[in-house]
């Protein structure tokens, strides 16, 4: 596992425009299949494994969660009105373990075995129990999520949040919530990755899914929570 300070880090990239006028920091190293990138700063505390999962595995989940999860369209309040997801959602959790956001409270659904499995794997590395998680599935890349963090109270102080991505690869950016000087990251969330978010990046960090138009695939995405 190689650790990359945050100092270091920035020699390794290139900063590329965008067509907005933010410049995105890119990683531009290759990693072995077992590696896992750390981007650590004050308040951003990142680990990225590409290939959490193996291919075949990765192949097998995507489709296995596409037929068995209860997918749902739900109703969420955004800027103050109330809309139905273009994703479809899901909430799998220990007994009684509810997540609110968006003007929205989930009931969980008992765990799926692929769900356990998953988290169980997590776990091995993280070395802390989750006992919720919550799915997203995007139809292409005309639907994303928007400029947000997961800060809820019943995550408590400091959490960690696993992120497994599976489907078409997309972008996820972070930006901080108050200090305009720093600058946004980039991280490309692969088939098979786990993305940790980690120590007080929720807190002073946002993160999105931004639009892909050109991307025609299906997308799942799986946050391992813990609720407090
Ligand atoms: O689909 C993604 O990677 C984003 C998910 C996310 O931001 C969230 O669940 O809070």
């Amino acid at each position: 596992m190689s650790v990359i300070l945050v100092n270091d880090y920035f020699k390794n990239i290139t900063i590329i425009a965008h067509n907005q006028s933010l410049s995105f920091m890119q990683n531009v190293r290759t990693l072995s299949k077992s590696e896992a990138q750390t981007v650590k700063d004050d308040n951003f505390h990142v680990k990225i494994f590409d290939s959490f999962l193996s291919l075949k595995d990765s192949d097998l989940f995507f489709q296995k969660l596409l037929i068995n999860i209860n997918w749902r369209r739900e109703k969420i309040f955004v800027w103050g009105k109330k809309r139905t997801t273009k994703r479809r959602v899901a909430w799998y959790a220990d007994k009684g373990k509810k997540y609110s956001y968006s003007g929205l409270t989930l009931e969980p659904d008992n765990w799926d075995q692929d769900l356990f499995y998953i988290k169980q794997r997590i776990q091995n590395i993280t070395h802390q129990e989750f006992n919720s998680v919550l799915l997203n599935e995007y139809p292409d890349g005309s639907v994303g999520m928007g400029w947000h963090s997961d800060d809820e109270k019943e995550l408590g102080i400091n959490p960690i949040i696993a992120s497994v991505s599976l489907g078409a690869e997309r972008d996820f950016l972070f930006r901080h919530k108050k200090d305009k000087s720093k600058e946004p990251v980039k991280i490309l969330l692969k088939h098979g990755s786990l993305l940790l978010m980690m120590g007080s990046t929720q807190h002073h960090w946002h993160h999105s899914l931004p639009i892909r138009r050109k991307i025609k695939d299906k997308r799942i995405n799986l946050t391992f929570r813990n609720i407090v």
